[in-house]
C-alpha cells in the first residue's frame, strides 16, 4: 500500500504483569505510530501477548490454574494499561488465537517445503519437576534455575531448522541494508554474532504441551520463538483466505524491541522469512533498558517498577513524556521517582504549562479573550520553523528524545520573547501600544498552537486540552499543513483556562511515595475478585484474616532501603517468621527487638526490595508515619486477635 507504515511491539509474556519496560516499548511505538499518522501515512500498529511455552505453563501450574486462565487475566491487565495510556494500537494479537495458530502452521509448512527442516534429537538438561529443558548456561549449581530441582541430560526427538545455511544470506542482507538493524551499535553486534557462525535450531518439543501443535506431527509443539515471531504476520491474515492486510502492510516498517530480544528478531526471524520465501522487515530497532539502581529490572531481584502511582496521580501524559524524554532512544536509562518529579516540574509545569497559562491569561485580560490577527514576532517564527524541521528529521531518524528537545526550543523562544517585549507594560500604555501587544500575544498563541501539534504524538491528552484552551478544534491531522506558521484563526475566542500541569511539591511527593510503598511487588491477580473494593465484609470474610500476636526476636534495616526493616517474629510456630515492614523512618531496628506486634499471618508472601516477607505487621498511619499496634499487656506470642 502506498505510504503505509506497519509498526509492531514485541508480544509480551503472560507469566507476569506489565511493568515499566513493557510500557516503555509500547508508549514509544505509540508515539511513532501517532507521528506517522500525523504525517498522513496509513498506519497499522500491532501489539499483543506471547502465551505459549514452558514459562507460562510453569507459572500457571504454580498458581494452580490452567495456562489459558492465567493468560486471560494478564491480558485483561494489558488491555487496561493500554487504554489508560491512550495506546492507539489497531490490533492486539494473542498467540492462543486460531488466526495465529493457522499462520504458524503455514510458515512451518513453507519452511519445510524449502527443505530447511530435518528430524533429529535435541539434547539438554531436563528437569522432571518443572517438565522442561534448560541450557547448561542457565543451570544454578548444576540444578534447575527455577526450583533448584536436580536435572539430567536427556534427549528427545525434535525438528531442526537449518539456520546454519542462512549465515551468508543473512550477512548479505545486513550489508545490503545497513538500516535494517538500528541503532548502529546493535547492527554491528548482530553482524559480529552471525560472522561467528550459526548452529541449526531446534524448532519443536515433545516434552511440552502448551503450544501450537506441529503440523504433520502433533506429538510435537512448535518452539515458542518460531511461534511468537510469526505473530507479526498472523495478525495481518497470513495463512488465511483474507490476506488483504498482509498484502497491504507486509513487510513491517519497524519492529520495535528491547535489546534483550534482538538476536531473535535479527537472526532467527529473517532466516525463517527467507526460508518461507517472504519479504524481510525494513527496520528492527533495539532500544535500551530501564534500570533501577544501575541493575536491570527483574522479577527475581524484586526491583521492577510499575508506575501505577504516576498514572493515577498525573494521568498518562506526564509518564509518556518522561519515558520519551528521559531515555535517549537506543540507550539505557535509570528510572527514579525523583527524576520523574523533577522533569515534571521543570519541563511540564514551568516550561509548557507556564507559557500556556501566562499567555492565555494575558489574552483573556488584555484582548478580551480573542485571538488577534497578528503573529509576526520574527525571531519566534524563525525558531519555530527551524524547530519543526529538526523535529521531523529527529522523528524520521528514530530520535524522539531529540524531537522533544526541538519542541521545547519553541517554548524557550516564546518565553524569551515575552520577557523581552513585556506585554504587561504594553497593556498599560493603552491604545497607543495595542498593535505591539497584539503582536506579542498573537505570536505566543501561534507558537502554542504549533506546540500542540508537535506534542500530540507524545501527549495526546495534553495536546487536546491545550487546543481546547486555544479555542481550536480537536486535532491537527496533518503535520505538513499544521506545521506551518501563522495558522491560528484570528477572532476566535480562547477556551476557559485550566492549568495543564499543577506544580508539584517534589519533597512532599517523594515522602508520600516512600511512606506508601517502596517497590511493593504486584503479583498476578487472583481473578476479578482480587481487585480492592470498598464493599462491606461479612464477619465470615473478616474471620479469614488471621491476626496473631508476635514477639520481635531480631530486627535489622534492609540494606539500601530507607524505610524497610527485616524482622524475625516469633508467632509460636515451628520457626520464626521473616516480616519486612516500612517502619524504619520511625523505629530504630534495635528498639524493635522484644516488642509485641500484631501480624497478618495468612497473607500471601511478597518480596520487598528482594527480601521475602511472610506476613504483614499492623500499624496505624498518621500522615504516612507508622505507629505499631501492640496488645495491652504481655500476651503470649501466637495469640489470635479478633
Ligand atoms: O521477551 N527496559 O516478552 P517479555 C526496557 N515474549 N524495556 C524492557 C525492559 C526494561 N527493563 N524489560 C522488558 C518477550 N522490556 C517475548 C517477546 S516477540 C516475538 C516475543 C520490554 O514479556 C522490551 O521491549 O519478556 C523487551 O524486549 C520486552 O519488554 C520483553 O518482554
Amino acid at each position: 500500500m502506498a505510504d503505509s507504515f506497519y509498526i509492531t511491539t514485541p508480544i509480551y509474556y503472560v507469566n507476569d504483569l506489565p511493568h515499566i519496560g513493557h510500557i516503555y516499548t509500547t508508549v514509544m511505538a505509540d508515539v511513532i505510530a501517532r507521528y506517522q499518522r500525523l504525517c498522513g501515512r496509513s498506519v497499522r500498529f500491532l501489539t499483543g501477548t506471547d502465551e505459549h511455552g514452558q514459562k507460562i505453563e510453569r507459572a500457571a501450574r504454580e498458581q494452580g490454574v490452567e495456562p489459558i486462565e492465567l493468560a486471560d487475566r494478564v491480558v485483561a491487565r494489558y488491555h487496561r494499561w493500554w487504554a489508560d495510556l491512550e495506546i492507539s494500537h489497531d490490533d492486539f494479537i494473542r498467540t492462543t488465537e486460531a488466526r495465529h495458530q493457522r499462520a504458524v502452521a503455514e510458515i512451518v509448512r513453507r519452511i519445510n517445503a524449502s527443505g530447511d527442516i530435518y528430524l533429529d534429537n535435541y539434547t539438554g538438561w531436563y528437569c522432571a519437576g518443572c517438565e522442561g529443558f534448560f541450557p547448561e548456561s542457565q543451570l544454578v549449581d548444576g540444578r534447575c534455575p527455577d526450583q533448584g530441582h536436580p536435572v539430567e541430560l536427556l534427549s528427545e526427538p525434535s525438528y531442526f531448522f537449518r539456520l546454519s545455511a542462512y549465515q551468508q544470506p543473512l550477512l548479505d542482507w545486513y550489508r545490503a541494508n545497513p538500516g535494517c538493524i538500528a541503532p548502529e551499535s546493535r547492527f554491528n553486534e548482530v553482524v559480529r554474532f552471525v560472522e561467528g557462525g550459526l548452529r541449526d535450531l531446534s524448532i519443536s518439543r515433545t516434552s511440552l504441551h502448551w503450544g501450537v501443535p506441529y503440523p504433520s506431527d502433533p506429538g510435537h509443539v512448535v518452539y515458542v520463538w518460531l511461534d511468537a515471531l510469526t505473530n507479526y504476520i498472523s495478525a495481518l491474515g497470513f495463512g488465511s483466505d483474507d490476506d488483504e492486510l498482509f498484502r497491504g502492510f507486509w513487510p513491517a516498517d519497524l519492529h520495535l524491541v528491547g535489546k534483550d530480544i534482538l538476536r531473535f528478531h535479527c537472526v532467527y526471524w529473517p532466516a525463517f522469512l527467507m526460508s518461507a520465501g517472504l519479504p524481510l522487515p525494513k527496520t528492527i530497532f533495539g532500544h535500551g533498558w530501564w534500570m533501577r539502581d544501575e541493575a536491570k529490572m527483574s522479577k527475581s531481584l524484586g526491583n521492577v517498577v510499575r508506575p501505577d502511582h504516576i498514572v493515577q496521580r498525573f494521568g498518562p501524559d506526564p509518564l509518556r513524556y518522561f519515558l520519551a524524554r528521559e531515555m535517549s532512544f537506543g540507550q539505557d536509562a535509570s528510572f527514579s521517582d525523583e527524576a520523574f518529579a523533577e522533569r515534571y516540574n521543570a519541563d511540564l509545569a514551568n516550561h509548557l504549562g507556564n507559557t500556556a497559562s501566562r499567555t492565555l491569561a494575558m489574552v483573556a485580560r488584555y484582548l478580551d479573550g480573542r485571538v488577534p490577527a497578528a503573529h509576526g514576532g520574527a525571531a519566534v517564527a524563525e525558531a519555530a520553523t527551524q524547530a519543526v524541521g529538526a523535529y521531523r528529521r529527529a522523528m524520521d531518524a528514530l530520535e524522539p528524545h531529540r524531537a522533544l528537545e526541538s519542541t521545547w526550543q519553541v517554548l524557550t523562544a516564546v518565553n524569551g520573547y515575552i520577557q523581552e517585549q513585556q506585554p504587561w507594560s504594553l497593556a498599560k500604555q493603552g491604545n497607543a501600544a495595542r498593535g505591539p501587544l497584539e503582536e506579542v500575544l498573537g505570536t505566543s498563541l501561534e507558537a502554542l498552537r504549533l506546540t500542540s501539534v508537535l506534542i500530540s504524538p507524545f501527549m495526546p491528552g495534553v495536546a487536546r486540552n491545550l487546543r481546547r484552551q486555544l479555542g481550536l478544534g480537536e486535532g491537527a491531522t496533518n503535520l505538513v499543513e499544521a506545521g506551518g506558521w501563522g495558522l491560528i484563526p484570528s477572532g476566535t475566542r480562547v477556551g476557559d483556562p485550566e492549568p495543564l500541569f499543577p506544580r508539584l511539591d517534589v519533597a512532599a511527593y517523594l515522602k508520600e511515595l516512600e511512606m506508601n510503598d517502596e517497590g511493593a511487588p504486584a503479583s498476578v491477580p487472583d481473578g476479578p475478585g482480587a481487585e480492592p473494593t470498598s464493599e462491606q465484609l461479612t464477619i465470615d470474610e473478616f474471620a479469614r484474616t488471621q491476626l496473631v500476636v508476635g514477639v520481635v526476636l531480631e530486627a535489622e534495616q534492609v540494606p539500601k532501603s530507607r524505610k524497610l526493616v527485616r524482622m524475625m517474629v516469633d508467632l509460636a510456630e515451628e520457626s520464626p517468621r521473616q516480616i519486612v515492614a516500612g517502619i524504619a523512618g520511625r523505629y530504630a531496628a534495635d528498639d524493635l527487638v522484644g516488642r509485641r506486634v500484631v501480624i497478618v499471618a495468612n497473607l500471601k508472601p511478597a518480596r520487598l526490595m528482594g527480601v521475602e516477607s511472610q506476613g504483614m505487621v499492623l500499624a496505624a498511619s498518621v500522615d504516612g508515619e507508622p505507629f505499631l499496634l501492640s496488645p495491652d499487656g504481655d500476651v503470649p506470642p501466637g495469640t489470635g486477635v479478633k
